[in-house]
């Protein structure tokens, strides 16, 4: 690695404060999908990729083996990676394998110890490559580091459709972010979740071992640590339901009694059987798709499907 692990700074901590309260003033409560990810978080969201129900990780997998050696011939040498919330960067391995002479990989996370380790354990395995790791939440703006400078050309990387974590107008925030990172000869490599057949796709969030209730309560875990709140986790269940109108599973935390909760020193109601949002995950069409890239200005070049069409990488271009 380029940097010393020490010196990657963590994201500020009255921002987060502000973040979590402003969504517990909203009707009806919600969260951000970032407090899913401190270091437990992320270490449970590693085995839910493993989840027999979670056909996501495996089916993007099974594209990027089937199909990396073209993407990368398509992003041409000397690129630098930027990947957004980039997690054990297993996906990436596959991308690095065929990329020439790639300049720079930049992982970005928000939980630093697993992102130091993957930066690690990646360096171990591509002696060559210039690891350039930036902890900070990607829906924020953060700088990049000065490696990239000398890339031929810039692609962010965004896989496992975490996309589908922001609202239609927050995603296309992201994409157009994304594309002003880029640059105009740039391009994006993104994997998005299609729509399906229910069942399959509630399933993919009620997993029978009960690893993604686990996942989603550990918010409030982190959340109390982070802040200084007082959920009490017993207090609250997990549920993870489709809503037709807006394409997509919203994860969910429903109270089990009246309770208060206090949070950074601001006491918060809930009633029994309130719902808080903890998370959107949109379900695409190719075409609902194409249309949320086109207001960042962003169309795609190529797009790799499984057999089944239950998931896709596509190369957007400006
Ligand atoms: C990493 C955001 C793509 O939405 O499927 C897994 C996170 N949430 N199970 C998803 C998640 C519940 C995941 N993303």
């Amino acid at each position: 690695m380029s940097k010393r692990p020490n010196a990657l700074p963590a994201p500020n901590a009255d921002a987060l404060t502000s973040n979590v309260l402003d969504g517990l003033r909203k009707t009806p409560k919600e969260l951000s999908a970032v407090w899913f990810y401190d270091e437990y978080g992320s270490t449970l969201f590693d085995s839910i990729c493993e989840l027999p129900e979670y056909y996501l990780t495996r089916t993007e997998l099974g594209i990027m083996q089937m199909h990396a050696a073209e993407m990368a011939q398509i992003i041409g040498p000397q690129a630098a990676l930027i990947e957004f919330g980039s997690g054990t960067s297993q996906k990436t391995r596959l991308l690095l394998d065929h990329l020439v002479a790639p300049v720079a990989y930049v992982p970005v996370d928000i939980a630093r110890e697993h992102l130091i380790e993957a930066a690690g354990t990646l360096a171990r395995d591509y002696p060559t490559l210039q690891i350039a790791p930036v902890c900070a939440d990607f829906t924020q703006p953060f700088d990049l580091p000065k490696q990239v400078a000398s890339a031929q050309r810039r692609v962010v990387y965004f896989p496992g459709s975490t996309l589908g974590n922001f609202s239609p107008e927050q995603a296309a925030q992201l994409l157009d972010r994304m594309h002003k990172i880029v640059g105009n000869e740039g391009a994006v490599l993104i994997g998005i979740d299609l729509k399906k057949d229910l069942n399959v796709l509630r399933r993919a969030y009620n997993d029978a071992a009960g690893v993604t209730a686990e996942f989603n309560l550990n918010a409030l875990r982190h959340i109390n640590r982070e802040i200084g709140a007082n959920f009490d986790l017993r207090n609250f269940q997990h549920e993870a339901l489709w809503v037709e109108d807006a394409s997509r599973i919203e994860m969910h935390l429903i109270s089990k009694r009246d309770q208060t909760v206090t949070v950074a020193g601001t006491p918060v109601q809930f009633r029994r059987g309130e719902h808080m949002r903890t998370e959107y995950c949109h379900k695409y069409t190719l075409e609902g798709f194409a249309n949320l890239a086109a207001t960042a200005q962003l169309s795609a070049v190529r797009t790799w499907t499984d057999v089944e069409k239950k998931f896709a990488v596509q190369l957007l271009e400006p």
